[in-house]
């Protein structure tokens, strides 16, 4: 058995592994230990877009090949290198763009539904955000009934899905000279729909071959994700289930009780397991736990961004990050992990037939073989289903073998649920609701600057090391972290998302977060809410005294050990928003010189911001992040 402290830092995870193996399971964890990754694949260069392929074109570097040898290598075609490791770049913003994009049309869907009362079990909860994305939507609002202004975002928001010409709504939100420069390059999306309809095609065989060109097509895709459907997810569901506001919420896998009933979704989207929420308070679903055996009720938790959205909202306790979702299961005492869409392994089928948990899928466009059962989740009997699945779950408590459970009792504290209007009412007041104060703390010094740590974990490396290694050594510098996803729940557990974690800080962002008392690392919540970053960056800008453009503040992200699909979309779009991104693990064209020199170096030129990557050093991270910011206060005159 492998040494699980050198693959793993929080305490449950080491567990289960060790208990995994003594008792014979196979988790992610496993399988990387005896899967070498395709270093080909990896890196950017095998082409497989067609039937005479695929065509491994370009071995790991360090093979004997000198440059000159490596730029004639092709594709069968001819496809040269370059155009080979920006079409595999493209096409992974693509799927990335349309998880997050897809995910903003479902609850643009239940939120238009909502609106004209169809949905009995949802009702809209944040009506100053409504007139406010009413407003930046174009809508009138003055002498109009609420429900008549919803119908009109919902039916706005959808549209903007199929829209073939013009420009996506909330491009305009950003800063004017950021406009300017996408609208120069070409860059802004008509609709959402359309870039990733486009990048498929584009790089079909034998159509874009041009490799800035094919980089210039994924970024107008990725701004439809980031200023496009994942800002829609965000506003929307910010309407429709309540804006977050800093709510006490506890993590780690101590969430499940040995004599409650253990519920835990898993996924991204909220529709559902907002619904669970409230059928697992439902007095009657209660008492039919405790006549089960279950004396103690039933617990809830989360895992990834279902989780993060039900935390922010509720304060409902997360279970773990994405490389829990199995030792959950490993802890014998999970009657069902419900499910929705992305990130969700398929070793969980597997995996819980070696107990009793029920695997319950809930997406219509998710199923998965061996799962125990399949609802193809309609808004329209919210809670019906969720009471059903709750019951379900109940039910199987008594088949839960005592024999096998073993539960971790580490837990957590932590502070979350700052959206970006919450930390502009912190910083300036209810009443002059502004980023003003934080930008004279960055141009004063205390603060240093802002670095997005997001993104998820992947079992390649050490888990959560290099997000919890590199947020420490960077508000040690006095970097204030703003963390979503994944890696929010990593840093979480490590109990930097509490206001006591300032011990760690440098003493400049210490007196800051003391006075305003917030943690340095904030919890703004889940992948599509990286546009919640976008817009607090927006506003810094807005507020003044740091240039006027986002590529003017010292401000950096990175993803340390990221996975998805969706976080090369991310950066993509933050490097096009001006910001320099920083990525651990791996980089998709690392293989590939000349994309690779585009995207770290070129691009800057055009858009400020530019892709770094570091393997697995979150000291070697830290350092070039400090570098970038500092090189930015120069350039505002801030630092002399
Ligand atoms: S869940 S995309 S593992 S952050 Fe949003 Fe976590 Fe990455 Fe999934």
């Amino acid at each position: 058995p492998a040494d699980w402290t050198q693959y793993a830092i929080d305490t449950p995870t080491i567990e289960g592994l060790k208990k995994a193996d003594r008792e014979g399971y196979t988790t992610a964890f496993h399988r990387a230990r005896t899967m070498t990754a395709c270093p080909i694949g990896k890196g950017g260069t095998c082409c497989k877009i067609c039937n005479m392929g695929p065509c491994r074109v370009l071995p790991p570097k360090g093979k004997d090949e000198t440059p000159e040898e490596r730029k004639k290598r092709t594709g069968l075609c001819g496809a040269t290198p370059e155009t080979i490791a920006a079409r595999n770049f493209a096409r992974m913003v693509a799927a990335g763009a349309a998880a997050h994009s897809d995910h903003g049309r479902h609850v643009a869907h239940t939120f238009l539904h909502a609106a004209k009362g169809e949905l009995p079990d949802y009702q809209i909860k944040d009506i100053p955000k409504l007139f406010a994305i009413a407003m930046d939507y174009d809508i009138p609002t003055e002498g109009r009934e609420i429900k008549d202004i919803a119908i009109d975002v919902g039916k706005r928001a959808l549209q903007q899905y199929g829209q073939q010409d013009g420009e996506i709504l909330n491009v305009k939100r950003a800063p004017l000279k950021r406009q300017e420069i996408w609208k120069q390059e070409g860059v802004i999306p008509a609709g959402i729909d359309r870039p990733v309809v486009e990048v498929m095609h584009m790089t079909h065989m034998g159509v874009n071959q041009e490799m800035e060109h094919i980089i210039r097509l994924a970024t107008k895709c990725s701004l439809a994700d980031g200023w496009g459907g994942s800002m829609i997810a965000t506003d929307l569901s910010d309407i429709l289930y309540g804006t977050p506001v800093p709510i006490l919420g506890k993590v780690n896998l101590g969430c499940m009780k040995e004599d409650t009933v253990n519920i835990i979704v898993h996924g991204h989207e909220p529709s559902l397991s907002e619904i669970i929420v409230q059928a697992v308070q439902d007095p009657e679903m209660i008492a039919y736990a405790k006549s089960k055996g279950a004396t103690g009720g039933i617990s809830l938790g989360g895992i990834c961004c279902t989780s993060n959205e039900i935390l922010m909202r509720h304060g409902i306790p997360v279970a773990g990050n994405y490389l829990q979702q199995e030792i959950a299961v490993i802890t014998g005492a999970l009657e069902a992990i419900v499910v929705d869409v992305q990130c969700v392994m398929q070793g969980l089928a597997e995996l819980a037939k070696c107990f009793h948990t029920q695997v319950v899928t809930t997406s219509p466009i998710a199923k998965m073989q061996g799962a125990y059962k399949h609802y193809s989740y309609d808004e329209r009997y919210g809670l019906e289903t969720a009471k059903a699945i709750v019951k379900d779950a109940i039910d199987n408590f008594p088949n839960r073998d005592k024999n096998k459970v073993s539960i971790p009792t580490e837990q957590q504290d932590m502070v979350v649920g700052f959206s970006h209007e919450t930390i502009s009412y912190m910083l300036g007041g209810m009443f002059r609701a502004s980023y003003r104060p934080l930008n004279d703390n960055i141009i004063n010094g205390r603060v240093r600057g802002l670095a997005g740590i997001v993104g998820c974990g992947n079992a390649r490396v050490k888990n959560d090391y290099l997000h919890v290694e590199l947020a420490k050594e960077l508000i040690k510098n006095d970097v204030l972290v703003l963390t979503t996803g994944c890696s929010a729940i990593a840093l979480g557990k490590a109990g930097l998302l509490t206001p006591e974690a300032s011990k760690y800080c440098g003493a400049g962002l210490a007196e800051v977060c003391e006075t305003v008392g917030i943690p340095p690392c904030l919890h703004m919540g889940s992948c599509v809410d990286n546009s919640r970053i976008l817009m607090a960056a927006t506003a810094v800008v807005r507020d003044g005294g740091l240039g006027d453009d986002i590529s003017d503040l010292p401000a950096v992200g990175c993803a340390p050990e990221w996975m998805s699909e969706k976080a090369v979309s991310i950066g993509q779009y933050f490097v096009a928003s001006g910001v320099y991104v920083l990525f651990g693990v791996g980089f998709p064209t690392i293989n590939e010189d000349v994309c690779t020199n585009y995207l770290f170096k070129d691009i800057e030129k055009t858009y400020g911001g530019r892709w770094d990557f570091v393997e697995k050093d979150p000291y070697e991270m830290a350092k070039r992040i400090i570098a970038q910011i500092d090189a930015k206060r120069k350039a505002l005159g801030i630092d002399k």
